[in-house]
């Protein structure tokens, strides 16, 4: 029963692993995951690329190791996302069908539902390492969104370097309820427990009542559920018997870090990281956790400071570790992805030469080598409730409903979801600002892309503010909002 991720020790433990992964009322040992994982993968004859609708279910992640384990690369899409998206992200990648979950809309590709409760125990090769794994789809500052191909070293690298950082090992329970499409809930939160040899419970949305009533030892979350959770006492204290409480996708507010340690007497481990790099930077379980801050670079991870983004390339030159000189964040490591899928244009200003990547967010880096991420340096991408999400995509998507003749679209400040989307629109002419319209647009990138790219608000303007070359000024529409 050989996960193609799974660590020597772990294997060690198997049979000692009686539930496993527990997910959407199903409860299944090690021996269950990969006796129906690998029935999964002997369905995959032909197929090299393979899409999951990645609903929080067992159907998910019985598709998702049954596919990595017959070297079949992974497709996770959103459950909730719309026409456009999941055609591109299904034409993008080359998908040639779908495993597990029935999807809501198939477009054309056919379905290889998972028998939940057939075995098998062939063994298969294990991938080489430098093998792709997944497609991810995250938005970029403008165009649709870019698939990153991570491999099975990647991965492997990525999830050893975690657990040596927070020493996660076969005893640990992890609980989260985050969706199974990106790397947090999906990378970290399943494949990780299932390569280090621990549990995991799945708990289906990730509220402070379900966190409060499923018994772990760690929690993962993104800041919009510590906040929800640091505002629900009960629920909050009923997390102090925990090992760890982990953080990331987005800013943790030091207000949210603070009232989580006086309710639970834990300093949440904050770790940062993206769906190009995996998770780069961390607190280590022994270390310092400072508010504000996302640590230090993890086992086999260097950093940098580069002055000048238009500079291209690194140039070696790296700005004072001071605490203070801000510069964009580089970083390299095992665990970085090889680049996005078909698109070497774009790897090319990212994925820098020396395997340097090119962060897009600007940090300071202290004498000690603690890390703060003091922002993006570009407006159009959005962190909402932990997802990323490109304005530009936003505003392609509403220049395509009739009623808009122009549109801006930026992320405002938001206590709940750290950013929320909101969009300047001016009215093509017979359309009547107001409620109705604003319900309509906001429903109609839901329909179209998914429901977390919805702008929250929608204003409708006379006029964009632009500058003397015709350009948004996104920072003059932010000071409006
Ligand atoms: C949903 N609602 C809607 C629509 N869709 N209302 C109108 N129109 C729609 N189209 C309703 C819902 O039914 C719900 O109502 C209400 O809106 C609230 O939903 P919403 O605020 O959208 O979200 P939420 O459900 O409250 O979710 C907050 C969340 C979520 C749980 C924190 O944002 C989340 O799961 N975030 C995780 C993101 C993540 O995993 N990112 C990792 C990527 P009702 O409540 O009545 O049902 S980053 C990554 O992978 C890197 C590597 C990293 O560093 O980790
Ligand atoms: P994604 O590809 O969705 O994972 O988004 C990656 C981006 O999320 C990073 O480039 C950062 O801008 C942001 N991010 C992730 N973790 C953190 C963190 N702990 N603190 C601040 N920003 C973060």
């Amino acid at each position: 029963m050989l996960f193609p991720l799974l660590t020597p020790s772990a294997v060690a433990a198997a049979s000692d692993v009686p539930d496993t992964v527990a997910v959407d009322g199903l409860s299944f040992s090690r021996a269950d995951v990969a006796g129906a994982a690998i029935a999964a993968a002997e369905r995959l004859g032909g197929v090299r690329v393979v899409a999951v609708e990645a609903t929080p279910s067992m159907a998910t992640v019985i598709a998702v190791v049954g596919a990595l384990m017959a070297g079949v690369v992974v497709v996770p899409v959103p459950p909730d996302s719309g026409i456009a998206e999941r055609r591109h992200v299904l034409d993008d990648s080359g998908a040639q069908g779908w495993l597990g979950p029935e999807p809501a809309e198939a477009c054309g590709l056919p379905h290889l539902p998972v028998r939940l409760y057939a075995r098998s125990w062939h063994s298969h090769p294990r991938p080489p390492a430098d093998h792709p794994a997944m497609i991810l789809y995250t938005s970029g500052t403008t165009g649709a969104p870019k698939g990153v191909v991570s491999t099975h070293g990647s991965i492997a690298a990525g999830l050893d370097a975690l657990a040596a950082a927070w020493r996660w090992t076969a005893s640990d329970v992890l609980v989260h309820g985050l969706p199974l499409f990106h790397v947090h809930g999906l990378v970290l939160g399943v494949l990780g427990p299932l390569r280090l040899g621990g549990r995991l419970v799945h708990t289906g949305r990730p509220t402070p009542e379900a966190y409060a009533r499923t018994d772990g030892t760690m929690y993962f979350g993104v800041p919009t559920v510590w906040s929800r959770i640091a505002a629900d006492e009960d629920s909050a204290r009923s997390l102090a018997g925990a090992r760890l409480l982990v953080s990331g996708s987005a800013p943790l507010p030091e207000s949210v870090f603070r009232r989580i340690a006086d309710l639970t007497g834990h300093e949440i481990v904050e770790r940062y990281g993206s769906t190009e790099t995996l998770i780069t930077l961390s607190a280590r379980v022994d270390g310092e956790r400072r508010a504000g801050w996302v640590g230090l670079p993890l086992d086999g991870v260097e950093t940098m400071l580069r002055p000048d983004p238009e500079s291209g390339g690194t140039g070696g030159d790296d700005l004072p570790h001071d605490g203070e000189t801000i510069g964009e964040l580089l970083v390299r490591g095992p665990m970085l992805g090889v680049g996005y899928h078909g698109r070497p244009e774009a790897t090319a200003e990212s994925w820098l030469p020396g395997g340097w990547f090119a962060t897009g967010d600007a940090a300071v880096i202290d004498a000690d080598g603690m890390h703060r991420i003091v922002g993006r340096l570009s407006t159009d991408l959005i962190k909402t409730g932990g997802f990323r999400v490109g304005a530009g995509e936003i505003e392609s998507c509403l220049l395509d409903h009739d009623a808009v003749a122009e549109v801006a679209v930026v992320g405002v400040p938001d206590d709940d979801l750290g950013q929320r989307i909101v969009a300047a629109v001016v009215t093509a002419s017979g359309y009547d600002a107001g409620d109705d319209l604003a319900e309509s647009l906001i429903g109609h990138v839901a329909e179209q892309l998914s429901d977390h790219k919805r702008p929250r608000v929608v204003r409708f303007v006379d006029d964009l503010p632009r500058n003397a070359m015709g350009k948004v000024t996104k920072k003059a529409l932010l000071d409006e909002s």
